[in-house]
């Protein structure tokens, strides 16, 4: 175990037309030790006010307005050179207020610098159409143009990733950006601010209001100069941004968690079966709104495969996020972790059998911590809490099923729709089960997975709208045509032909 290393504790205020702008402190403790490590300002709507004016500001200057996409694209390569280069004190940061082994955070962030790549890359080979043959003489030009400010809302589970899946999107397109990003954990948003303005972006370009969600994060869905909001985080609170939208019209993107499951068949390749499973499940301490939460195994292979996926997580050390053989770190907060082990009872109480953890970790140095042992349920029914909510911490449910139908029955029985994974080894199978599961995206014969090329989001309860990709910096634009007619359009009046 290394030492600890929480020695200094950050301080910040919001980041605001490149300034910062203090306010009232909020402390935040780290879930692993209860140390305090940062303290971040408690935003009001007034400062969300000067914040969106800041970004209104820059959206309106010339300065901005001369920007090529070809010059924001160089911006963002510059930017993403300098996220390198921080990227190790990005990951610290996020570790250090997430509770998750640092090498996760680390991998966190240069998943975050593919997607700004990526996003420099789209807005190089940004274009429009051109219509020719609408009518004699006719041609319209239709682009895409940045919708305005964006409103980017950001969750706790992957602070500094989540970010950098819609930030650079949103520069890519044209838009400033207002960020609010969890009061748990604001520090690596304030610092990509600061990284994004010595990179070149204009002072106002990229701004950061930290605070309360029900107050700075309802401000900015409901202020009338932003254009888009791009939310991730829980259904419930999804709801309250889609009502606070309607008040202004604003068009939002809602990513709202879900309940992946992997559903395994018996010609599934069970040894690459077990290590997707326990990752799925586990990776994140399974605070992720893609966390194969759900295991639907074909009876013949059920046995064998549960003793082998409680075998292998078995294995999994739960321990501080600074100790490099930490592959589980602590959950954001004791609230949130006596919430999952709330979620276990009930499994129980309806028949669910532990047949991993269930419990916190006995350890005496982990006392003090949010963790919760690798926990894996078996005979666990469909109309189960366990099956049907997102816990979002370290609980697998195991399901059996007997024919496809009866799979993707199962697999679709929750109100979600996020992500999915099937496990077979027959294609004509892959095809057909995997076009029948509800999810944004079906990964097949792997789990968790993806890459910046490819759009993210759900369907059903999951919300919608994409991050990432070209349907993700879309998001942030609007369609516009601009018509012009070469010959005289007739007049369809009578009055027209009299004249
Ligand atoms: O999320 P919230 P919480 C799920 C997961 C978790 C549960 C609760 O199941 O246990 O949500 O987490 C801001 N207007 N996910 O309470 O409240 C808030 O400050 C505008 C899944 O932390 O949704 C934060 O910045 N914004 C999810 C962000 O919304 C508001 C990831 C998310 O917080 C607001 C995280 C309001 N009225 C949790 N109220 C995923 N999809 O991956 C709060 N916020």
């Amino acid at each position: 175990m290394t030492a600890v290393a929480a020695a200094t504790v950050r301080q910040y205020g919001h980041h605001i037309g490149g300034e910062q702008v203090d306010g009232t402190l909020i402390d935040r403790h780290d879930p692993a030790r209860g140390q305090l490590v940062a303290r971040f300002a408690e935003g009001s709507s007034r400062d969300v006010d000067r914040a969106v004016k800041a970004a209104r500001q820059v959206f309106t200057s010339r300065q901005w307005s001369r920007l090529t996409a070809t010059d924001r694209a160089g911006l963002l390569e510059a930017f993403a050179a300098l996220v390198t280069e921080h990227r190790d004190r990005l990951a610290g940061i996020d570790s250090v207020e997430v509770g998750k082994p640092l090498r996760f955070a680390q991998g966190d962030i240069d998943l975050g610098i593919a997607h700004i790549r990526q996003a420099a890359a789209l807005a190089r080979t940004a274009r429009g159409e051109a219509f020719t043959d609408v009518a004699p003489g006719y041609t319209a030009i239709a682009t895409r143009r940045p919708v305005g400010v964006a409103g980017l809302i950001i969750p706790w589970n992957f602070p500094g990733l989540i970010t950098l899946q819609k930030l650079p999107y949103a520069l890519a397109a044209g838009c400033p950006v207002v960020i609010k990003p969890s009061e748990f954990t604001s520090g690596s948003a304030l610092e990509l601010a600061a990284l994004a303005e010595t990179a070149g972006f204009p002072p106002g370009a990229v701004n950061v209001v930290t605070g309360y969600g029900p107050v700075t994060g309802a401000a900015l869905v409901q202020h009338p100069d932003v254009g888009y909001v791009s939310f991730t985080g829980s259904t419930a609170t999804g709801r309250a941004v889609l009502r606070d939208s309607a008040t202004t019209i604003t068009r939002v993107g809602l990513e709202l968690g879900g309940k992946a499951a992997n559903v395994v068949f018996a010609d599934a390749d069970l040894d690459a079966v077990a290590d997707g499973v326990v990752f799925g499940a586990f990776a994140n301490q399974g605070e992720s709104c893609v966390a194969g939460s759900r295991l639907i195994v074909q009876e013949a292979i059920a046995a064998e495969l549960s003793a082998e996926v409680v075998r292998r997580a078995a294995r999994l050390r739960v321990g501080m996020p600074d100790d490099p053989a930490s592959d589980l770190g602590a959950l954001i907060h004791h609230r949130h972790r006596d919430s999952v082990a709330a979620a276990v009872t009930a499994g129980t109480d309806l028949g669910a059998e532990v047949l991993l953890g269930g419990q916190a970790p006995a350890e005496t140095d982990l006392a003090d911590g949010a963790f919760f042992l690798p926990t894996v349920l078996g005979s666990v029914a469909a109309e189960s809490p366990v099956f049907q909510e997102e816990i979002f911490g370290p609980v697998l449910s195991i399901t059996t099923f007997q024919d496809e139908d009866d799979a993707v029955r199962l697999a679709n029985a929750t109100r979600y729709g996020l992500a999915q994974s099937l496990w077979t080894k027959d294609v004509d199978r892959a095809l057909s089960v995997g076009n029948r599961l509800d999810a944004g995206t079906v990964w097949v014969n792997t789990t968790s997975d993806g890459a910046p090329e490819l759009a993210f989001g759900g369907v059903k309860g999951s919300g919608f709208g994409r991050d990432a990709g070209a349907e993700g910096l879309r998001e942030f634009t609007e369609y516009r045509t601009l018509q012009l007619r070469g010959e005289r359009r007739p007049s369809p009046f009578a009055s027209g032909e009299r004249q």
